[in-house]
Order: structure tokens, then C-alpha cells, then sequence
């Protein structure tokens, strides 16, 4: 199966990454059509960061930054809403989002009743709290056990599209982040489709960096995150969740099991 590369589109002034670049819905349309280009095959729009700290966007804001967008490129790509209100995931849907990508794993009721998938993420706590101290006695387990019983009732409730995601940074220390990414195997055994998201985050800048140098900036961590998201195309996931759309396409390309397509010139 080849993975399928999202990508990552913030409609946000404080995103980690991609926050402040993308705020115009011109900007932001730009954007989705170059990923599309790129070999996205979904288009995640997100208008409220998750990152550590980020305070909570009201519902008309949040509403005001992303409908516009997800209206334009929906009839261009296949588009997911990256939120964790109903009301967004509904408005998104009926803007033309297919998809509701939830970081707070509680949606699936929405998607039921909207007919579409749904993404379930794990995370400890909230995004405002969810790095003050997270502790597991045993984080493979305790996440997968979790993102088993959110499978279970999105199926129950006849969502037919459904993928489970460990929530890589979420309420998560280093060695939970690196324990969670070593056990995708597993996670991909269980059955459910798989999606990932480490493109970026601050656990790769913190074990990338040798004992001698600093911590590698957002900036820095483009070759750890592909080198994360290759790790998880070869597991199996079925979508790769990233910023880095072509590098990202091209790695699939080398990992999945489509056809090697012609290329001009090949030695073949
Ligand atoms: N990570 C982020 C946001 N949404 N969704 C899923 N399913 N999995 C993830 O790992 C995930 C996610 C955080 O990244 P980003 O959107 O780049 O940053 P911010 O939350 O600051 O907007």
C-alpha cells in the first residue's frame, strides 16, 4: 500500500511552523494548489494551533479562517478540517472537507452524522497542559488501548472510514515520542488505518542535535522529520502528516508498492 503524504496547511497567526504564513485565504489557497502539485493527497486545514501552550480560538475565528479555504481547494483535492469542535468539523464538511482530522479523538459521533472519515488522535489532556508533566506507566500500551476503544465506537456508530494517530508530541515525553514511533508496527497490526504526524516537532530538534550542540531550531529539522516519516511509510501508516509535501511524495514513492512509473530516460 502506498502512503498517502497530507499536507499540513495552517490558516493561523501561531502555528509552529507554518504560523503567520498562510493567514490570507490567498496565501493560504496558494498554498494547497502547490501541495496538490507536490503530490499531497490530502490537504489538512487547520485553523487553531495544537502546539504546547497555544490558548483555545473562539468558534467565529476559527470559522472565519478556515471556511474560505477549505471552500476553495476542496473541489481541487481531497480536504480534511483539523479541529476539535463540532461545529467547524460540520461547517467544514459542508464547505467540502471529507474528512474531519481530530486531535482530541471525541468526533466520531460528528463524522457519523456528517457521513464522512474520521481521524482519532491521542493526546494527554489539552494542548494549553498537555506538556506540564505527561507520565505513562507504559505508553505503547496505554495509547494503543485508548486508540482501540475510539476505533471501536467510531465503527459502532457507522463511521466507515477510520483511522487511529498516537498523537506524536501530544502530552508526550521524548522517550514516549521515540517508544510510540519504534511501536508503529504494532500499532499498524492492530488494524485500523494509521495516520502520523512528526514533521517538525521539537522531540526531533532535541535527539537530532549531537551532545555537543544546541538544539536544532524548527527550521533545522527538515531531514529528521523525513527521515521520521520515511521510518513510518515503511511501517505501514497510511498517511504521513507534513509541511515537506514533495520530499515526503517522493519517499513514498520509493516505499509504497505502486508501479515504479516510466520515467524518461530510465535505464531500465
Ligand atoms: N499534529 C499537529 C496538528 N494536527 N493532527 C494529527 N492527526 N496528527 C498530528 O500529529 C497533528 C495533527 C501539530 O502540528 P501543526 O499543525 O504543524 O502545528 P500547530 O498545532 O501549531 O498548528
Amino acid at each position: 500500500m502506498t502512503c498517502t503524504v497530507m499536507g499540513v496547511l495552517n490558516v493561523t497567526p501561531d502555528s509552529f511552523y507554518d504560523g503567520g504564513r498562510y493567514l490570507a485565504p490567498e496565501a493560504a489557497i496558494a498554498r494547497g494548489r502547490a501541495m496538490v502539485e507536490e503530490g499531497a493527497g490530502l490537504l489538512d486545514i487547520g485553523g487553531e494551533s495544537t502546539r504546547p501552550g497555544a490558548d483555545p480560538v473562539d468558534l467565529a475565528e476559527e470559522l472565519r479562517r478556515v471556511l474560505p479555504v477549505v471552500e476553495a481547494l476542496a473541489p481541487r483535492a481531497r480536504v480534511s478540517i483539523d479541529t476539535m469542535k463540532p461545529e467547524v468539523a460540520i461547517a467544514a464538511v459542508e464547505a467540502g472537507a471529507t474528512l474531519i482530522n481530530d486531535v482530541s479523538g471525541a468526533l466520531a459521533p460528528v463524522a457519523a452524522k456528517c457521513g464522512v472519515g474520521v481521524i482519532l488522535m491521542h493526546m494527554l489532556g489539552t494542548p494549553k497542559t498537555m506538556q506540564r508533566s505527561p507520565h505513562y506507566d507504559d505508553v505503547v500500551t496505554e495509547v494503543g488501548e485508548f486508540l482501540a476503544g475510539r476505533a471501536e465506537e467510531a465503527h459502532r456508530l457507522g463511521v466507515e472510514e477510520v483511522y487511529v494517530d498516537p498523537g506524536i508530541g501530544f502530552g508526550k515525553r521524548i522517550g514516549d515520542n521515540l517508544a510510540l514511533l519504534r511501536a508503529l508496527p504494532d500499532l499498524v497490526a492492530a488494524g485500523t488505518p494509521v495516520v502520523v504526524g512528526v514533521s517538525r516537532k521539537s522531540f526531533l530538534g532535541l535527539i537530532s542535535a549531537g551532545p555537543d550542540r544546541r538544539d536544532l531550531e524548527v527550521e533545522e529539522r527538515f531531514e529528521a522529520s523525513l527521515a521520521a516519516a520515511t521510518w513510518a511509510m515503511s511501517c505501514g501508516v497510511a498517511i504521513v502528516r507534513v509541511h515537506d509535501v514533495a520530499p515526503s511524495a517522493m519517499a513514498s514513492a520509493l516505499v509504497g508498492d505502486a508501479p515504479v512509473p516510466p520515467w524518461p530516460g530510465a535505464l531500465r
